[in-house]
């Protein structure tokens, strides 16, 4: 019998995952599952964030040593950072037509949104805002009263501990200079951005300077160094093709966690997520699975004649399947890496610094999906956002973006930045919490789909790509 490809036994490895934890709920085993399964699912994510650190590491720093002359280095990184700000920039355009069109936020009924504009004013009005074209519903004595029933009951809802965390750490995050950002990227301790999670730019503008230093020193001091570095390098993406042997049981344990800890022992509960945000759910999808399916595949087709339709989506499979099950483009990375360089044919001196940076600030799906949600809370408490708004929706969801851990609902968390930033509620993340795990599944695999086609694009303009028709059975083969 052929051999099956991975990205197959992954997607099976889904399936059945979603089947039973539907199964496990409908029979009471719920506790069952989040007890003795879901385990393993965060066991894999570890052990790909085991090696998602030093394999970016020694990748970089054998990838920019053996590129030669810093100025191609300098070229490149100019241009991964361009490109990447352009697909950033579309997705967010792309995410803003579809929900200026379809309007997800208008399709509830009108007294609903009524009470959320006057609960917006309320809150407005106790942040000092001026609201400009404030309607007469506060003047109203009995709009009043049913005002105060709202905002009780949504600073209750608002009690709920997960989003209070999220708004903490993100309300720190604001009282920052400008360069903050810049400055966070020069480490001051190089163990320390190895040992803590979300200091991946640290680990690469640390690897680029040792690489770029080895360049300096003689050849006969910097080649045993660099024999090293590859040999690591070497051991490490073994230790990814190991790891992906038991994927689709992995995957199988993850989905099986996510499915159970939202449905519990009440399969309902998973229909009335749905329900109540199924409007806003699917202008999301539909924006991302067209950055999928149609954008990225455009931008392929015209940058790189090279690489088929077809053969992108069968050479990129097992990295788009494991950013979906793992909701996480940084647990994803050692896979996409491997994905990139022994299918697509990508160079691994452009590979192993492109994807690292992507991973780390290109998120193309969640700076759509920032977009989206942005405006559907706004049409949601009846605020028609200005253009002059939009723009600078634009402009914080990209950074908002950048500025995202490659971390599940890490994009949730950074939307309260953009929220703020055109005078709305950053506690209204709470109304969109219910669906998010399952639209940052869709939107990391946009996120790690973009990198890759960015990846391509870089590659082919350093005459560094080499696509050939590749079995997709040869992929993460021990023996390969
Ligand atoms: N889950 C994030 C990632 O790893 C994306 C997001 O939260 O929006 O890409």
């Amino acid at each position: 019998m052929k051999k099956l490809a991975l990205h197959w036994k992954i997607i099976i490895g889904m399936v059945l995952g979603i089947i039973w934890a539907l199964l496990s709920s409908t029979m009471g085993w719920s506790a069952f599952t989040i007890n003795w399964i879901d385990p393993f699912g965060t066991i894999f994510i570890n052990l790909l964030k085991l090696i998602a650190v030093p394999l970016v590491l020694f990748s970089i720093i054998g990838g920019v040593a053996n590129i030669g002359d810093p100025s191609s280095l300098g070229r490149m990184g100019g241009k991964t950072l361009g490109i990447y700000l352009l697909t950033t920039i579309m997705a967010i355009s792309l995410g803003l037509l579809l929900v200026n069109t379809f309007k997800p936020g208008k399709l509830i009924d009108e007294q609903s949104r009524i009470d959320n504009r006057i609960s917006y004013e309320i809150w407005a009005d106790s942040q000092g805002y001026e609201i400009k074209d404030g309607i007469s519903y506060l003047k109203d004595p009995a709009f009043m009263k049913r005002a105060q029933e709202i905002s009780d009951l949504s600073n209750a809802e608002l009690k709920d501990a997960a989003v209070q965390d999220k708004m903490e750490s993100a309300e720190k995050g604001k009282e920052t200079t400008p360069l903050q950002p810049l400055v966070d990227i020069v480490p001051d301790n190089f163990f320390h951005s190895l040992s803590t999670n979300g200091l991946m730019l640290q680990v690469i503008f640390f690897a680029v300077f040792f690489g770029v230093c080895l360049l300096f020193i003689p050849t006969e001091k910097s080649q045993p160094v660099l024999n090293i570095v590859d040999g690591i390098n070497e051991v490490f993406l073994k230790m990814v093709d190991l790891v992906m042997q038991a994927a689709p049981f992995f995957v199988f344990a993850l989905l099986a966690g996510v499915v159970s800890k939202m449905a519990g022992d009440d399969i309902g509960k998973v229909v009335e997520i749905f329900k109540g945000l199924s409007w806003y759910s699917l202008t999301v999808l539909a924006g991302l699975l067209l950055m999928i399916f149609v954008i990225y595949p455009v931008i392929l087709k015209v940058f790189v004649k090279k690489i088929p339709y077809g053969g992108f989506f069968k050479s990129m499979g097992p990295a788009q399947t494991l950013a979906f099950s793992t909701s996480s483009s940084a647990a994803t990375l050692p896979v996409t890496m491997e994905c990139v360089e022994q299918n697509l044919g990508v160079n691994k001196k452009v590979s192993s610094f492109v994807l690292p940076i992507g991973a780390t600030v290109n998120m193309d799906g969640t700076s759509m999906y920032q977009a989206v949600a942005v405006i559907f809370l706004a049409q949601l408490h009846m605020i028609d956002l200005t253009i002059g708004q939009q723009v600078t929706v634009v402009l914080t969801a990209t950074l908002a973006s950048i500025g995202s851990a490659a971390v599940p609902s890490a994009g949730l968390v950074m939307l309260i930045i953009v929220l703020d930033s055109v005078g709305l509620n950053p506690a209204w993340i709470a109304i969109i919490f219910p669906v998010d795990r399952i639209l940052d599944m869709f939107r990391t695999v946009v996120n790690v789909t973009g990198d890759a086609t960015v990846c391509s694009i870089i590659a082919d303009g350093e005459n560094m790509l080499d696509y050939k028709e590749k079995d997709p059975t040869e992929t993460f083969d021990l023996d390969s």
